[in-house]
């Protein structure tokens, strides 16, 4: 049995649900913000950052979202999320890198800014994740025109990377009329059944988003 110590309205715990959805893998959640399941989460990884997956029987603790290659070789589901093949692989491992460093990583820059004390922020460096949101959607762009997924021919765990990161940047830096292969792209994957159940089971948290949710998806 696994164990996911989560938050629904978390992107990257989105990253770990979308596979566990897509497998119909079993498992337990338990929600950080439940002070209990906090003191266990982060005895099992004092980093404290979340998600973190544990498989219960072998005492395995799999924190960071692109751990759930793990979830591939051990709780496989229909079809693989990471392909067999090698240049494939390393391509899904490719992408999964690009969302996570430059697009998820500047959304929760801009996330994170809307949270500090006034006297605090930094406008500098929310100008800097702008600027590199704006030369992912671009890059993305050319990449997505004629592809379906963000890697190979199926939906793998770069999509599951994708989803959350460019679920939360339409949010905080639109991606508007330029860039139509990454706004046909973000409507694929919210339309994909398990991401449109994780953004469902976030729903009732809204009100949380610094700076107040769009009236949007
Ligand atoms: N590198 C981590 C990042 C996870 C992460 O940043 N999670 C956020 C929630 S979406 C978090 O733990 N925030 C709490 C904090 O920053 O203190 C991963 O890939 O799982």
């Amino acid at each position: 049995m696994l164990t996911l110590y989560y938050h629904p309205f978390s992107s990257y715990c989105w990253k770990v649900l979308i596979p566990l959805y897509e497998a119909g893998t079993p498992f337990t959640p338990r929600r950080i913000d439940d002070p209990p399941a906090a003191a266990e989460w982060k005895r099992r990884w004092p980093i404290a950052r979340f998600p973190v997956l544990v498989e219960e029987e072998s005492g395995l603790a799999l924190p960071e979202a692109s751990i759930i290659e793990y979830l591939d070789s051990h709780y496989p589901g229909p079809q693989p999320m990471l392909p067999g093949e090698p240049g494939l692989r390393l391509e899904v491992r490719l992408l999964d890198r690009f969302f996570d460093n430059y697009l998820h990583a500047s959304v929760q820059k801009i996330v994170a800014d809307r949270l500090r004390d006034a006297g605090h922020r930094d406008a500098q460096g929310v100008e800097e994740a702008r600027a590199m949101l704006g030369t992912c959607y671009a890059w993305l762009e050319a990449r997505m025109a004629d592809r379906e997924w963000a890697a190979g021919p199926g939906f793998t765990i770069a999509d599951c990377a994708a989803a959350p990161a460019l679920f939360y940047a339409d949010w905080v830096h639109p991606i508007g009329d330029a860039f139509p292969n990454v706004t046909a792209y973000r409507a694929r994957l919210l339309a994909r059944p398990s991401v449109k159940r994780a953004i469902d089971d976030a729903r009732p948290f809204r009100a949380l988003f610094p700076g107040g949710a769009p009236d949007q998806d």
